[in-house]
């Protein structure tokens, strides 16, 4: 037993070999050619590398909404393109090599036979003329023109609702009952195509102009207004739910955590509207606690079978620079902490708790409040990573209620890719 360590303890190469998975080449094959993934710069969808026409420019975060357009665009027509990721401005320096081609540093941008676009409906536009349409209507004809334009209705309602400072009651009331006949007039869209989709019973490009803000709308006001996007409207929920069915989809997909800490710097700030409700969601969302609501607000899939083993290769395959993070944020031993992390992949993979090292907790919820989903995991592999840090926290025999250092409001660089590139 590890003198530090109430508990015997795995090694790295043992949490390696227990992850299994592919590695080198079969992983990289998988990226390029398997299901839809944050970590691949290139995909081929099992076409030659000389197929390729397209360059998606798009953030290292996966987060950038109007990237998430243009990714799911090309995941659903499977056309071959290669990814280059660019930092935004919140989580680090933007790359100088980007900024020579695109100046303002705006993302997405694409490169369609050698000829550079930006703004993603005009990418989306030249896909389409390049490739075909993403179902029966191009995004530039009239027939879908209303659909954009209640999509952009819906988007400045939830600004106003999210992001005014210093709402008062009567003001809330206003902005959320704002909010909802817009919802409820995507639903009567919904309803009046068939659905599942806007357009039918496929996705159109129309659908996945709504998709990026549908998520972060779904997130953010359970976290700040204690609202159930998905319980309220239960034909948006559908919506959700048939897109939750396609991997291309799962693959791009955020979680809450991920959006409320990451949207109020790209909002210029998100006010909540104290309520009991929200009160619990919040602190459930902020802990790593799932279901936060039933039924699941977050998602309709349950997790695979391998959501777990998945969780533990992330983390250790980066586990050196995760630790040296987790350290210096909180000032506490590199060693104890390596320990306690391998206590908290053990509890994860053996569905058990685990005790960490003394003084540990700050720097286990430091991690679980920094996973990034989907850039570093999908959903599920991070609902039970941050579940697994949470409960060994608290196990702490010294500090179990010690948290980490708070998520900053007006920038993300605590997220700085830079040590992490180049080891994806
Ligand atoms: N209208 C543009 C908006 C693009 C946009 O606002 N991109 C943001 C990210 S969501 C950006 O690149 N900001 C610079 C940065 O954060 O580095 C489009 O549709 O492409």
């Amino acid at each position: 037993m590890d003198a530090c360590c109430p508990d015997p303890l795995p090694s790295w190469a043992d949490l390696r070999h227990w992850a299994g998975g592919a590695e080198g080449e079969a992983l990289q094959h998988q990226r390029i050619h398997g299901p839809t993934n944050a970590q691949a710069t290139l995909r081929l969808f099992g076409e030659p590398e000389a197929q390729v026409r397209v360059t998606l420019y798009r953030d290292h975060h996966a987060w950038c909404p109007y990237c998430q357009k243009i990714w799911l665009w090309l995941e659903e027509r499977q056309i071959p393109y290669r990814i280059r990721k660019v930092t935004m401005f919140c989580y680090g320096t933007k790359e100088p090599w980007y900024t020579q081609r695109v100046p303002s540093g705006m993302l997405p941008a694409l490169e369609l036979d050698g000829r550079l676009i930006t703004e993603s409906d005009r990418i989306v536009a030249a896909l389409e003329q390049a490739f075909g349409p993403l179902g029966p209507w191009p995004l530039d004809q009239p027939q879908v023109l209303q659909l954009r334009q209640l999509e952009r209705l819906l988007f400045r309602a939830w600004c106003q609702w999210l992001c005014t400072p210093g709402l008062d009651a009567a003001a809330e009331q206003r902005c959320r009952q704002q909010f909802q006949r817009y919802a409820v007039a995507m639903e009567s869209a919904l309803e009046a195509s068939g659905g599942p989709f806007l357009l039918g019973a496929e996705p159109a490009s129309v659908d996945l102009v709504f998709v990026p803000y549908l998520e972060r709308m779904n997130a953010s006001l359970a976290y700040y207004k204690g609202f159930l996007l998905r319980h309220e409207h239960p034909t948006i929920d559908r919506w959700f739910a048939a897109l939750e069915q396609r991997p291309t989809y799962r693959g791009t997909q955020s979680d809450f955590h991920t959006h409320v800490h990451d949207l109020p710097p790209q909002m210029g700030g998100c006010y909540a509207c104290p309520s009991a409700e929200q009160h619990e969601l919040a602190a459930r969302i902020d802990a790593g606690l799932w279901p936060v609501a039933l039924p699941d607000p977050e998602t309709s899939q349950a997790a695979s079978d391998g959501a777990a083993a998945a969780a533990v290769a992330r983390v250790v395959r980066h586990a050196p620079a995760l630790v040296t993070r987790m350290a210096s944020a909180t000032g506490s031993d590199p060693v104890a902490l390596d320990a306690a992390l391998r206590s908290a992949l053990m509890a994860l993979m053996a569905e058990a708790p685990s005790v960490p090292p003394v003084g540990t907790a700050a720097g286990l919820r430091y991690l679980r409040d920094r996973i990034s989903v989907p850039r570093d995991m999908d959903l599920h592999a991070a609902r039970l990573l941050r579940a697994a840090l949470e409960a060994t926290a608290g196990r702490d025999p010294g500090t179990p209620t010690a948290q980490g250092p708070a998520l900053t409001q007006q920038h993300r660089r605590d997220q700085d890719p830079a040590p992490f590139v180049g080891r994806v």
